[in-house]
């Protein structure tokens, strides 16, 4: 056993087309428990989807959007964003389905590929669903077409060879620190970011009159069942009444201006329309109070 071994944290895209097996392969992997916030594609930015945090290993999984046959300019738009987020990662995963093969749809993806260095997986899902000797003539259809880095067929309903692709991944990840806190993100990948959203345009906004004691906790983040809009709850916390006056500002207007600017980033994060509740808590001396603040997300 070597000790010595370093910590490897990298970012992975998982691409493809609809129906191949994507969340089914994040839930297998990071477990029941990640909340996939979102699964619209379409938005300009990169988001997280899911943290894999192993004893020596840290897998970020970052949804890439907009990758599919353009309908419109803006498809066109999209494509470009999208094709240089694919050259922001450590990996790229192309996931394909074992049964379908190969199509008018991943020849329009594998087109992309030309012009990007990222190595790229071809992972083959629902291998369950077939007959070793298709799945051969699977991979030859693929191995024409691209040279990717690693072919590995998998089943992500019933976990076959997953932990092999882990192992796989493993061995293209940089070395690197814990980008996130193990607990924390297992959770709810995103409540931490979207609290410095908030405090970013809280602080901003206030300029100086509200020095740095000021705190976002997030209540409450959940997408509505039917809709595709995510609800958040967070309060604002500061140290004194006054500061309090100061944000919620003349008929709640400072509170109003703050939410709105927060819920336009927050929307960009998450890629769904976002309805934003904030509150106003006094909390004095909260700063040292060490238990609270590890509520409040931070760390020691
Ligand atoms: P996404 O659109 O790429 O995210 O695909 P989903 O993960 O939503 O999966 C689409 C459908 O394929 C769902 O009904 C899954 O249960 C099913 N599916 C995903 N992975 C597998 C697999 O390995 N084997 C089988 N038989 N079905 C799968
Ligand atoms: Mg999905
Ligand atoms: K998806």
């Amino acid at each position: 056993m070597n000790n010595e071994q370093k910590h490897k944290s990298g970012f992975i895209s998982i691409i493809g087309r609809p129906n191949v097996g994507k969340s089914t392969f994040l839930n297998r992997v990071i477990g029941q428990k990640i909340a996939i916030m979102s699964d619209k594609p379409q938005t300009t930015r990169n988001k997280v989807q899911g943290v894999l945090t192993t004893a020596d290993a840290q897998f970020i999984f970052i949804d890439t959007p907009g990758i599919h046959k353009p309908k419109h300019k803006l498809g066109d738009f999209m494509m470009k964003v999208a094709q240089n987020t694919l050259k922001g990662v450590d990996v790229v995963f192309f996931m394909v389905n074992a049964e379908e093969g190969f199509g008018k749809g991943e020849e329009f993806i594998i087109e992309k590929f030309q012009s990007v260095k990222t190595p790229i997986f071809l992972v083959i899902n629902k291998i369950d669903q077939i007959h070793p000797d298709q799945l051969l003539s699977v991979i030859e259809s693929y191995k024409e077409k691209y040279d990717f880095k690693e072919i590995v067929p998998i089943s992500a309903l019933e976990g076959n060879n997953v932990e092999t692709l882990l192992e796989q991944l493993k061995e293209y990840m940089p070395e690197g620190p814990q980008y996130y806190p193990a607990d924390q993100v297992t959770d709810h990948p995103e409540h931490f970011i979207v609290s410095e959203l908030i405090r970013e345009k809280a602080l901003h906004l206030t300029r100086e009159e509200i020095p740095h004691s000021l705190a976002v906790v997030i209540d409450k983040m959940k997408k509505k069942d039917d809709k595709d809009i995510v609800h958040v709850m967070a309060t604002i916390i500061v140290e004194r009444d006054s500061q309090k006056g100061i944000v919620i500002g003349k008929q709640g207007k400072m509170l109003k201006e703050i939410g709105q600017r927060a819920r336009l980033d927050i929307e960009n994060l998450l890629g769904s329309k976002v309805f934003l509740e904030l509150w106003v808590k006094v909390q004095k001396d909260w700063r040292n109070k060490m238990t609270q603040l590890r509520d409040f997300g931070f760390r020691e």
